[in-house]
């Protein structure tokens, strides 16, 4: 592998030359959010930045290259779900091919960024999480998500898993099998998003003692 800051050079200019704006900012604020994790939770600080700037470098590429990438490596499997989740398995296999990343948690992390999967290394966790919670996520349930990823990473994975699951089982949409193996692997989790719950209502409550 080529330096690690010439590497991430590499990533960034990528990002910067195939994404809108307003995507390489998600991005940028990715990086910098799995980097703060990473330091957290004692996982690479560098992996974790490198992991990020690749996630979502195919997001914006037509369905057909995709297509062709997934078909190239004989990984048809994801041809069955939304072309919506494509993107993350192309980005490690572009990773591997066109930026000589050779170091498999990067490449995992990148893979599983988008459904997850049943075992989650800590780089997996960092990279979900990040994209999930970074600075520009504007969703309701981002600010319980942001208390609880720098309290207990599995248990914010678990939130944003079961959430993400709610919001397209009420639309309609085929779940790509890893995602439910991510559900059921963290659901002991529960009980740490309630206390987190208990916790801030019962803070709320004494504000107007
Ligand atoms: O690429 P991002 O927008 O930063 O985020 P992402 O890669 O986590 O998610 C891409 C989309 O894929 C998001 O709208 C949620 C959706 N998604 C995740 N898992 C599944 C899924 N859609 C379907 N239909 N099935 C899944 O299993
Ligand atoms: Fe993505
Ligand atoms: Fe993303």
């Amino acid at each position: 592998m080529a330096s690690v800051e010439a590497l991430e050079r590499r990533l960034s200019e990528a990002a910067r030359e195939m994404l809108s704006p307003a995507r390489f900012r998600h991005v940028e604020g990715a990086v910098h959010t799995a980097e703060d994790l990473a330091l957290r939770y004692g996982v690479d600080p560098k992996k974790a930045r490198l992991s990020a700037w690749l996630h979502d470098l195919c997001k914006e590429w037509p369905k057909d290259a995709l297509q062709a990438v997934l078909t190239t490596h004989h990984d048809v499997v994801w041809l069955a779900y939304p072309s919506a989740l494509w993107h993350a398995p192309c980005a490690s296999y572009v990773g591997a091919q066109d930026y000589g990343i050779d170091d498999i948690l990067i490449l995992d992390a990148v893979y599983v960024h988008t459904t997850g999967r049943g075992a989650m290394s800590k780089l997996d966790l960092v990279l979900w999480v990040a994209d999930y919670i970074e600075p520009g996520r504007t969703f309701p349930e981002v600010h319980l998500a942001r208390k609880l990823a720098f309290f207990d990473l599995e248990a914010a994975f678990y939130y944003g898993i079961r959430e993400t699951l709610l919001d397209l089982i009420a639309r309609g949409f085929r779940i790509y099998p890893a995602m439910w193996q991510a559900y059921d692997a963290y659901r002991g989790k529960q009980n740490v998003i309630d206390s987190m719950v208990q916790t801030s209502v019962n803070h709320n409550n004494n504000r107007h003692l």
